[in-house]
């Protein structure tokens, strides 16, 4: 540092080495830049004491990019345009029930009572003999009631629509939406948000059945009927025999798959003996012919098409 000693010094004035002007502009300056830094730092602690924590990390994707504007843009779609009957809904306030059922809440805690607004809002009655359920065989159950528009699996009422193929949690520290992991039921926990949504709405749609009512299964896999698939451990468990004297199985088999499964095999007999327990009549067919007509437009040329057509 530049420092100018002055031989005698003032009389008011410290003996000796007074900083030269030049000196103590840097000196000022460097004080600055640390009052500056300070200021910086503490700002930065509490702007980030105030911030939520980050929300846990998951082993599933997270909620779906845009999810609110999605549930609300199809439940305009359905209530509007594809059942107009139900054009007095109020899609806001089922939007916000769905947020209300997860957001702030521990994403593997969730429970049945979570959902009920939602439910409530989004009753719906399903006509007699027209309810399908499907295990493992979405597509193609789902293909079937687009042609047979007075079918009804679950994502043909309101809530399986507004929820199909989405993805949701939120956090109990945050009033946010968790867009970047939520909860798998194998790796993290059962009762997560999504799980307990489908094994809710599902109780409720076959509890509601009535009639003759279908399920279409997949007899080219190994577990054409599995106890432990919802449509297994929710949806025959709540059939009321009262409402719901028979259930008629379609076993349909891929056009190039291996038939693993027919009706006659032990796994649908499982089902057979579960229904019989409950005082629900079972009837089975293998390859119901409507619905392997539509595997067949996909495959005209297939060899066990040509004698379907
Ligand atoms: O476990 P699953 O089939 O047997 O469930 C299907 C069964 C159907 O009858 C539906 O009424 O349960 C109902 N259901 C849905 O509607 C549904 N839509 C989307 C059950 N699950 C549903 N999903 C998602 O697919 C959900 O994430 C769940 O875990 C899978 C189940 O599909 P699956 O094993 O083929």
């Amino acid at each position: 540092m530049d420092t100018e000693c002055r031989l005698s010094p003032m009389p008011e004035e410290k003996p000796c080495c007074d900083l030269s002007r030049k000196a103590k502009i840097r000196l000022g300056i460097l004080l600055c830049v640390l009052v500056a830094v300070a200021i910086v730092a503490v700002v930065v602690g509490v702007l980030k004491l105030g911030q939520a924590p980050s929300p846990r990390e998951w082993s599933g994707a997270g909620t779906t990019p845009h999810f609110p504007e999605i549930v609300l843009g199809r439940c305009y779609t359905y209530t509007q345009v594809k059942r107009p009957e139900l054009r007095h809904t109020d899609c806001q306030k089922i939007v916000k029930a769905f947020q209300d059922a997860f957001l702030s809440k521990d994403p593997c805690s969730s429970r049945e009572q979570d959902y009920q607004p939602l439910m409530k809002l989004t009753s719906q009655t399903i006509p007699c003999n027209k309810a399908v359920f499907w295990s493992k065989s979405s597509e193609l159950a789902h293909q079937y009631t687009q042609v047979q528009q007075e079918m009804f699996t679950l994502e043909d009422t309101l809530l399986g629509y507004l929820a199909d193929g989405l993805r949701w949690c939120g956090d109990a520290g945050s009033s946010e939406m968790n867009y970047q992991s939520c909860p798998d039921w194998s790796e993290d926990c059962h009762n997560n948000t999504m799980s307990v949504f489908w094994d809710t709405v599902s109780r409720r749609f076959a509890e509601n059945a009535c009639g003759m009512v279908q399920v279409v299964l997949n007899g080219s896999i190994s577990n054409t009927f599995d106890k432990n698939s919802t449509f297994g451990r929710v949806e025959v468990h709540n059939l009321h025999p009262e409402k719901t004297p028979t259930l008629q199985a379609w076993v349909m088999h891929d056009l190039e798959g291996v038939h693993s499964h027919t009706c006659l095999s032990s796994l649908i007999k499982e089902l057979n003996l579960i229904l019989e327990k409950r005082n629900i009549a079972f009837t089975c067919q293998d390859d119901y012919r409507p619905v392997k007509l539509l595997q067949c437009v996909r495959n005209p040329e297939h060899l066990s098409c040509r004698s379907v057509m």
